[in-house]
């Protein structure tokens, strides 16, 4: 296995971005649970993020999604996420709340309502000038629920223009990330099922398009670190959405569902090269938080894909290459599963410790007083949730 102190002198490249919804209220279709504390506005999610970063040193970007999060004035909201130590990262759209969207967003029959989808890029994209995002995050809810109620092939089409057009208005340094869902809330097909969907449509606009890579939006079983390493062989991972399932989409926290799972999908994109900034992979998070306290369920999620980093490093990547190419299946095996073993915590404790940080960011967070404070001062007004 490799040298701890080597592995974890890679972990600086680590920054995973959080998204400002996690804050909010969420639930099921069957109940939403409000919890003291909740954020009322953008502000005091960015304050919330900023509380993980501060404890973490993981999380200096925050995810906003248009319009849940839209403000008059961007530039004061950046300046704002300044003050608090954070920056606004991707601007994810939203073309999935409006009535119009009943039967699609880009890829609707309709061109009134295509290009209604396209105008809100275009507004995400003034966002994104006024904010400094990078990233214009695009998921459609587009498909359909019952054979012969759409035309299929027309829509991936009808796709196909629509994506042109808002990639044609992206800035120099700006990024398109398409992701793919296979299901829900259409349950017959989806516009844009899976990662070769995605990847067809960002080969075709060139490449400033990228795929993203939700965590939870693949069928049960499926391999997920095989896509990330065809992406990264591709060029054309743009970003993840991590969070667990166990049954569907459950945006659950990640790690939690299946640490080997995240184990060997970090282990890919070590090994893809994905961990280097000139791979430009943006590492987000997109969860919810329906019964544990919403800061805490961030800092572990954060911690989490740290921790699984730091193992996937320990390979020993030069025994392992050994091992494979004399067809040596059981050590080949086992040196990829001690690293997976190998207990990271007490070591990262102290590589934390060293940076300033607390040696352990969940205990520091319990002892900081913040979640108090948030119950008694947050009283009234809205608390924010999955549309507001
Ligand atoms: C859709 O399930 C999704 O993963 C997209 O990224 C949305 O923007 C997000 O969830 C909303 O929570
Ligand atoms: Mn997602």
């Amino acid at each position: 296995m490799k040298d701890v102190a080597t592995a974890l002198g890679r972990l600086e490249e680590l920054a995973i971005e959080v998204p400002s919804w996690a804050y909010g209220n969420s639930g099921t279709r069957f109940k939403v649970f409000s919890t003291p504390g909740t954020p009322r506005t953008i502000q005091e999610k960015l304050a919330d993020a900023a509380k993980v970063h501060e404890l973490t040193g993981l999380a200096p970007t925050v995810a906003l999604h248009i319009p849940w999060d839209k403000v008059e004035d961007y530039s004061a909201l950046r300046e704002y996420a300044a003050d608090l130590g954070v920056e606004l990262g991707t601007i994810n759209s939203n073309t999935f709340q409006d009535d119009e969207y009943k039967f699609g967003s880009l890829t609707h029959s309709d061109p009134a309502v295509r290009q209604k989808a396209v105008d809100h890029m275009y507004e995400c994209l003034e966002v994104m000038n006024m904010t400094g995002s990078q990233d214009l995050k695009i998921w459609l809810a587009d498909g359909t629920n019952y054979p012969g109620q759409g035309n299929i092939r027309a829509r991936q089409d009808w796709l196909a223009e629509s994506l042109r057009k808002v990639y044609d208005r992206l800035g120099e340094d700006q990024r398109l990330v398409l992701e793919y869902k296979f299901f829900e809330p259409a349950f017959y097909h989806t516009d844009i099922p899976d990662w070769g969907t995605s990847y067809v449509h960002c080969a075709a606009l060139g490449e400033k398009a990228k795929v993203c890579l939700d965590t939870g939006h693949h069928a049960p079983g499926t391999n997920i670190e095989f896509i990330v390493a065809q992406l990264l062989r591709l060029g054309k991972l743009g970003s993840f959405d991590f969070n667990s399932r166990f049954y569907a989409d459950d945006d659950l926290i990640v790690g939690a569902a299946d640490p080997f799972q995240l184990f060997r999908i970090m282990y890919e994109v070590v090994r893809g090269g994905g961990l280097e900034s000139a791979a430009g992979v943006a590492f987000m998070l997109d969860q919810c938080h329906n019964i544990e306290g919403k800061i805490p369920g961030q800092i572990r999620s954060v911690l989490n894909v740290q921790e699984m980093t730091a193992r996937a490093l320990l390979v020993d990547t030069t025994a392992l290459e050994i091992a494979q190419n004399e067809g040596d299946v059981l050590t080949a095996n086992g040196i990829f599963n001690d690293a997976f073993y190998t207990d990271v915590r007490p070591a990262l404790a102290e590589w934390r410790e060293s940076r300033g940080l607390p040696a352990d960011p969940m205990t520091a967070f319990k002892a900081s007083g913040y979640q108090k404070k948030i119950n008694e001062d947050r009283v009234g007004g809205q608390q924010a949730g999955w549309g507001a």
